[in-house]
């Protein structure tokens, strides 16, 4: 493990945490109405970023006018075409700034470098590019009614789509720039106006685009930028008898509440939730790449992914074979600083999530009947590091196999009997992702079909393409977000009927 960081931000990044720290209101940076502030922490280290105006309510009732007022204004008129193309354009934008971004993501949420500009800096800026060539396509259709009623009427008949209006935007921490893109860009390409709460432990990246779309040229308004904590400004966003439209991505605990606040006047809620997604090992699978891929599958972002592959199933003739081969790898990951370019895996992101995971570590620990084979601490050094862990897990009931840990940490778990496996499988409340490994066509496909999963992978694990629909069964959340379907998360179908 490292422990020094070894690349310091450019100048870039260095002035934008100098500037950083305004809410994004009717396309001015502003402070916060009753002048309270945040910090930003690095998890890498504790220091203070920067520190950032935090929206109350009062804040977000501006905020949430503003976007009202927009859609009235020059955006309300725009043509999908031009929509279009300017939603291009902030995609552009976030591809020229690649790097300050990936500074900034890496230094607020901990994350490497490395990965938020190989991996999601790339993603966010292709989620603009394909959300932009939606605008254009919104089309209804042509109806011909039957009217049993009214004998001898002709009509004409069609459907047109429109934006829902005012859609509040509530994002975790784990991805926040790609967070960011996958709620701003179906929002824009459909023509809503948006505030956005970013998550407490991440606002600097949504405060980064909101200068980008400045700079793109949205009309004041389009988009508003409210950081804050979630029980004030989250929970009055969603709330707010003027949004039309919530979008949550977070805890499944916090997407319950999300629901309940509402129904004060139904407002159009999309959840994407937590997870506990079953990575599948059968007995003919390649397992240089099974171990490969469910390495991947837990470890990426360590571990805060929503559909990381948190539990392991192997076939108990290559379980040993298997779990050993993914503990190796979990002891040669380098944990280190994000900054650090030789860093594979960065702190989790708040003190916080550092208890949690620990939490879990303990009771792994102290499991009788399973063993911890790789990891399995906190690591004792400044900034919330947490070691590589894999767990043979005692059993199918035990917390580290049932609930989201959302950190580096994997339950394996062996089975014998295929049938068997889908029914453990899907023993969860959670339902957003599954991987399977193996080289036997038919057992894949047919595993794709019983698996109770919004993206079932196979032989490949983490595909986040933007032409993907990516959401949850069960517990794990209401629509999807991503490829077309998305779009009707934003859109209200409108039938217009026209006696002949
Ligand atoms: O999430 P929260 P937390 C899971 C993961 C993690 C756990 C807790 O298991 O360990 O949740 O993380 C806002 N009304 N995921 O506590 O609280 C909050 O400000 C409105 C999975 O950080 O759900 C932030 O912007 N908003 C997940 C966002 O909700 C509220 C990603 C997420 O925070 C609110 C994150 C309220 N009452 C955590 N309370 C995923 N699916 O990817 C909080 N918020």
């Amino acid at each position: 493990t490292t422990s020094q960081p070894v690349a310091s931000p450019t100048s870039a990044a260095r002035s934008f945490l100098a500037r950083a720290g305004k809410l994004l209101i009717d396309g001015r940076f502003v402070d916060a109405a009753g002048g309270q502030t945040f910090a930003s922490v690095d998890p890498g280290n504790g220091e203070v970023l920067a520190q950032v105006a935090e929206a109350r309510e009062h804040d977000v009732d501006l905020a949430v006018a503003a976007a009202r007022r927009a859609l009235d204004g020059p955006w309300g008129r725009m043509s999908p075409s031009e929509r279009g193309r300017l939603v291009h354009r902030i995609g552009d934008l976030i591809s020229e700034h690649a790097e300050e971004l990936a500074e900034l993501e890496s230094l607020d949420n901990g994350k490497p470098y490395t990965a938020a500009l190989g991996v999601e800096v790339p993603l966010s800026a292709d989620m603009f590019w394909y959300m932009a060539g939606a605008a254009t396509r919104l089309n209804g259709a042509s109806v011909a009614p039957s009217v049993p009623y009214m004998p001898g009427q002709e009509f004409h008949a069609y459907t047109v789509r429109e934006p829902v209006g005012v859609v509040g935007q509530i994002i975790p921490w784990n991805v926040p720039l790609l967070m960011v893109a996958w709620k701003l860009a179906p929002a824009l390409a459909t023509g809503n106006t948006v505030v956005l709460k970013p998550a407490e432990q991440t606002p600097l990246t949504a405060l980064r685009v909101g200068e980008l779309l400045h700079e793109a040229g949205l009309p004041d308004g389009v988009v508003n930028i409210v950081p804050g904590f979630g029980e004030a400004a989250g929970a009055h966003l969603a709330a707010h008898e003027g949004v039309d439209k919530i979008a949550f991505t977070g805890s499944t605990e916090v997407g319950k509440s999300i629901v309940r606040a509402a129904s004060g006047n139904l407002k159009r809620v999309s959840l994407e939730l937590g997870g506990k997604s079953p990575n599948i090992v059968l007995a003919d699978a390649d397992v240089d790449a099974a171990i490969a891929g469910a390495s991947l599958g837990i470890f990426y972002n360590q571990g805060e992914v929503c559909s990381a592959g948190s539990r392991l199933y192997v076939h108990e003739s290559q379980f040993d074979r298997v779990v050993e081969g993914i503990a190796q790898h979990a002891r040669s990951i380098k944990v280190g600083y994000g900054m650090d370019p030789e860093s594979e895996m960065g702190p989790v992101v708040s003190r916080e999530q550092h208890d949690r995971v620990g939490h879990y570590l303990g009771l792994g620990r102290e499991a009788g009947g399973g063993a911890t084979i790789a990891g399995g601490h906190l690591m004792d050094r400044a900034g919330y590091f947490v070691e590589p862990t894999v767990i043979s897990a005692p059993h199918a009931d035990h917390p580290v196999v049932r609930e989201e840990i959302f950190g580096p940490v994997l339950a394996a778990l062996p089975f014998s009997d295929l049938d068997d496996l889908a029914r453990q499988a899907n023993d969860t409340v959670y339902g957003l992702a599954a991987g399977v490994w193996t080289s036997d066509l038919s057992a894949a496909h047919k595993l794709a079909r019983r698996l109770k999963a919004g993206t079932v992978h196979v032989n490949t694990y983490h595909v986040f393409a933007a032409e993907l629909p990516f959401g949850g069964y069960k517990q794990s959340g209401w629509g999807r977000e991503k490829g077309d379907e998305v779009l009707q998360q934003y859109l209200e179908t409108k039938s217009v009927v026209v006696a002949l």
